[in-house]
């Protein structure tokens, strides 16, 4: 069932935007994870860095990630750790801002859509999860939970990678 939500979103996607080419053979999209410009799942004996980052949801009524800013030099890898600390399901996914937009989209309009791509990661409350990711090229790129509504109450942070 899951597939096939996403087999559908992948063509709306596919019909109503221009978008990088690339393989769209598995996934919603993205597909091919080694052409994306924030760069590749890495290998864990290569990180020397952790960052923890909690998503949580506030008295204010506020959704955050905390931190919402990251700093990375380029071709670093870090292993990203997640704490859903809310009571809500949160998601983390990270790319260039319009593909975040592009999914934004997306998941509005399929809210079930969930991602199984190695840059996002997606936990119920009180779960913990982490992506080792290395930051290839250098570029401002962005972070956020693109569960409808969860981007509007403040989901989203940047990542600047620096050469
Ligand atoms: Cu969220």
């Amino acid at each position: 069932m899951r597939h096939l939500i996403m087999a559908v979103a992948s063509m709306a996607l596919f019909a109503g935007a221009a978008h990088a080419a690339g393989n769209d053979a598995g996934g919603h999209g993205h597909g091919d994870t080694e052409t994306m410009a924030i760069g590749e799942p890495g290998e864990a004996a290569m990180a020397k860095r952790t960052v923890t980052i909690t998503m949580l949801e506030n008295d204010e009524g506020e959704m955050l990630f905390k931190p919402a800013s990251l700093k990375v030099k380029a071709g670093e890898t870090i292993r990203l750790k997640f704490v859903n600390r809310g009571e809500l399901d949160h998601e983390f996914v990270m790319d260039v801002h319009d593909e975040i937009m592009e999914h934004k989209e997306l998941m509005a309009k399929f809210p079930e859509m969930e991602h199984d791509d190695a840059n996002a990661i997606r936990l119920v409350s009180g779960a913990t999860g982490e992506i080792v990711w290395t930051f290839a090229n250098a570029g401002d790129f962005q972070f956020a939970c693109l569960i409808p509504g969860h981007y509007e109450l403040g989901m989203k942070g940047e990542i600047t990678v620096s050469n």
